[in-house]
């Protein structure tokens, strides 16, 4: 059966307003990247005329430009889900204008089996390589891609030829069984392959094949600030000190690492770490760091989800990519980061906080309690499950107006029970084994910033004349938030005028 190649533009045309879209890809790699600009297009010819035109989107995580962008510029999204970290899409869900729900990604793809959201009328998935029964090769992220095939009425396929050597052999391609047939997953060590190196899609299903010849434009990383590196030497350190006194197998254990700058300036101070053996990770998106420490010798294998590789380091992957053949698998996002396999594997997971309450209790997503940031994205996925969850962030943000360490987090993604170690770059604060009261006093001790300590210890004395198991003064435990949104300065907070 042959598969005519059609436009961008006759893709998109088959896309009707209110469908369910589904796309290959995880942060920007092996997302979309032609046929979405014509959709959005579409849509803003279609609103000019008066007629509505929306998609229901459902990704592995976040997208790119081509996606999120483009899309939410055109006013192009009625629901969207799991993940998204575009500033265009972030305004159109803090003013109401899609409906995002922010969830699990090791969910999603499962839920769509389960028929939670209803039928994937329409997927779009990237293929590098593509034979004519349907066979294909993906690009340099998965998400929820197997499912997809799997799942979508129709299917169209964005035929990449960016790639000048051939990704076959990296990725895994797996699907589940669905309760109550769902076997274990068989994972025993981050390099086990348990799928398949193609994908296959039942070629009726392919509407047609659209060219396309884009990077996935990933910016480079800036060079670890010293802040970041800071806080990457206090985890490094840390867990060198936990290999020392044995509370970790001297093997050292497979690492999960966040997305951003900090994430990559941790994992270039576990790299520098002498103390640090060689390390595999079990991870959702490795990022230019990781290709570096392989290249040194001192991380041995990575199981992902995706390479979110800036252009240039992708580059340097293709010229160099027999020698990460056998060092880098891809899986699916429902795989890569399945708790079942984070528990069994102990993976030491390291996320990032927007905020932490003294407590223990993180918030990664919404700013002051209200405004969407990105999402959970696949944070809880590790942490809740993992050997050691290690969250970090810098302890002051806006030059000092905020501090990352309030007394009450204005919304809660991980609570206190998951949060095993808090970091800033003031120092390490271990959580574990500790009651509300002494873990309120070793976070404020190791990880609170020099300006903010005296205030967080007023909080804390002030607290305690109420009581409780966790001592909070409830009319004074957003008294940061509150003030900086009246003043725009946490700092002039003052406690006395609640009786401290
Ligand atoms: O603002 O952009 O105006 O400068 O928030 O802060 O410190 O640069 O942090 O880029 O590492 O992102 C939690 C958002 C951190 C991210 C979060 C302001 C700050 C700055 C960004 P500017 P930083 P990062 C794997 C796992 C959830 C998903 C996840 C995230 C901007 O790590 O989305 O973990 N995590 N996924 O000034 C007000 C505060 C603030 C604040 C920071 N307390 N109040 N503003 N900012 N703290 C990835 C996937 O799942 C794919």
């Amino acid at each position: 059966m042959s598969i005519p190649f059609i436009s961008a533009e006759e893709a998109a045309s088959y896309i009707k307003n209110g469908d369910n879209v589904g796309m290959s890809g995880f942060t920007a790699s092996g997302t979309p990247k032609v046929v979405t600009v014509a959709l959005a297009q579409r849509a803003k010819e279609l609103h000019e005329k008066g007629e509505p035109f929306k998609i229901n989107l459902f990704t592995g995580a976040s997208t790119n430009d081509h996606v999120d962008g483009e899309l939410a510029r055109a006013d192009a999204i009625g629901i969207r889900t799991p993940y998204q970290s575009h500033p265009d899409s972030r305004k159109l869900a803090n003013r109401g204008g899609m409906h995002y729900f922010d969830t699990h990604l090791s969910h999603v793809s499962q839920d769509l089996r389960y028929g939670f959201y209803g039928d994937i009328d329409v997927a779009i998935i990237e293929a590098t390589e593509m034979s004519p029964n349907g066979d294909i090769i993906l690009g340099a992220g998965l998400g929820m891609a197997p499912t997809l095939a799997q799942m979508a009425k129709k299917v169209i396929i964005e035929y990449s030829s960016y790639y000048h050597t051939s990704f076959r052999g990296f990725h895994d391609n797996y699907v589940p069984l669905d309760p109550p047939h769902r076997r274990e997953i068989p994972i025993y060590k981050p390099s086990d392959r348990i799928g398949s190196t193609i994908l296959h899609i039942d070629p009726k299903k392919i509407i047609g094949v659209v060219p396309s010849n884009a990077s996935e434009s990933i910016k480079p990383f800036t060079a670890p600030d010293e802040i970041s590196q800071r806080i990457g030497d206090n985890i490094s350190h840390f867990l060198a000190e936990q290999l020392r006194t044995g509370k970790m197998p001297k093997e050292f254990l497979p690492l999960q690492s966040g997305v951003g700058n900090v994430a990559n300036a941790v994992l270039y101070g576990l790299g520098e770490n002498p103390d640090i053996p060689q390390f595999e990770m079990y991870t959702e998106v490795i990022q230019d760091a990781v290709m570096h420490l392989m290249e040194e010798g001192k991380c041995k294998f990575a199981s992902t989800c995706a390479l979110t590789f800036s252009d240039d380091a992708m580059l340097h992957f293709m010229d160099n990519i027999d020698f990460f053949r056998d060092k880098i698998l891809m899986r699916p996002g429902e795989i890569s980061n399945h708790p079942e396999v984070v528990r069994r594997l102990g993976l030491i997971a390291m996320n990032t906080a927007l905020e932490a309450d003294i407590f223990g209790n993180v918030n990664s997503t919404h700013v002051l309690g209200t405004k969407m940031m990105n999402g959970i994205g696949g944070s809880a996925d590790f942490c809740r499950n993992a050997y050691l969850s290690i969250f970090s962030c810098p302890s002051i943000q806006k030059g000092g107006k905020i501090s990352a360490i309030v007394p009450m987090v204005s919304h809660v993604d991980h609570s206190e029970h998951s949060v095993k170690i808090f970091a800033t770059e003031q120092g390490v604060a271990d959580l574990r084994g500790k009651d509300p009261r002494q873990r309120a006093e070793c976070i404020i001790e190791n990880c609170v910033h020099p300006m903010y300590k005296e205030l967080l210890w007023d909080y804390l004395k002030l607290a305690e004349k109420t009581g409780g198991h966790t001592p909070h003064h409830l009319h004074a435990a957003f008294a940061f938030h509150e003030t900086f949104i009246d003043s725009g300065d946490m700092a002039l907070t003052d406690f006395s005028k609640f009786g401290c």
